[in-house]
C-alpha cells in the first residue's frame, strides 16, 4: 500500500515501476481513503507507542493506493524492495532508503507474511476487483 505521502509527492509511478521492473505482476490496484477505525485496527499492535497517533493521522491524511502483487516469493521480494521499517537501516536503492526520512512516515506498507497478505487483501478488495491475467512470459522475469 502506497501511503498518502506517495500520492502527495507524485512518486506513485516511480514506486510502481520498481515493483514492475522486478517482475512482480499487478493483479489488483485501487485508490481509496482509509477509514480511521480500520487504520486503528490495522495498527493495533502499536497502540500507546509514541509514534502511534502520528502514524494513524498520516495514514488517514489523504488517499492511499492499495495493490496486490503476485510473483514467486512475493511477500519477501516486496519486503526487500521496500527496505526495513527503520528508515535509517534502509539502504539506498530500496524504496524507503531512497524516499523516506522518517520511520513513522515511511511511505509504504507491505504485508509481512502470507496470512497477513490474505487478511489485508480481504480488507481492501472484493474477489471481483482481482484481475488474474497471464502474459505468457513463462517466468522470464
Ligand atoms: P512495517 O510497516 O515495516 O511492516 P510495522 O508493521 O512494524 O512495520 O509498523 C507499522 C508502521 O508503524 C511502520 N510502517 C512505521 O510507519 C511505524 N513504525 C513502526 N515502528 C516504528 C518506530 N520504532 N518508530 C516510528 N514509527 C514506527
Amino acid at each position: 500500500m502506497l501511503k498518502p505521502g506517495v500520492l502527495h509527492r507524485r512518486i506513485a509511478g516511480e514506486i510502481l515501476n520498481r515493483f514492475e521492473r522486478k517482475g512482480l505482476k499487478i493483479i489488483a490496484l485501487k485508490m481509496l481513503r482509509m477509514d480511521r477505525a480500520v487504520v486503528e485496527t490495522h495498527y493495533a499492535e502499536h497502540t500507546g507507542k509514541n509514534f502511534y497517533q502520528e502514524l494513524v493521522d498520516y495514514t488517514c491524511s489523504g488517499p492511499v493506493a492499495a495493490m496486490i502483487l503476485e510473483g514467486k516469493e512475493a511477500v519477501s521480494t516486496v519486503r526487500r524492495l521496500i527496505g526495513p521499517t527503520n528508515v535509517h537501516d534502509s539502504q539506498p536503492g530500496t524504496i524507503r532508503g531512497d524516499f523516506a526520512a522518517s520511520t513513522t512516515l515511511n511511505i509504504v506498507h507491505a504485508s509481512d507474511s502470507k496470512p497477513s497478505a490474505e487478511r489485508e487483501i480481504a480488507l481492501f478488495f472484493k474477489p471481483d476487483d482481482i484481475c488474474d491475467w497471464d502474459d505468457g512470459n513463462k517466468g522470464w522475469f
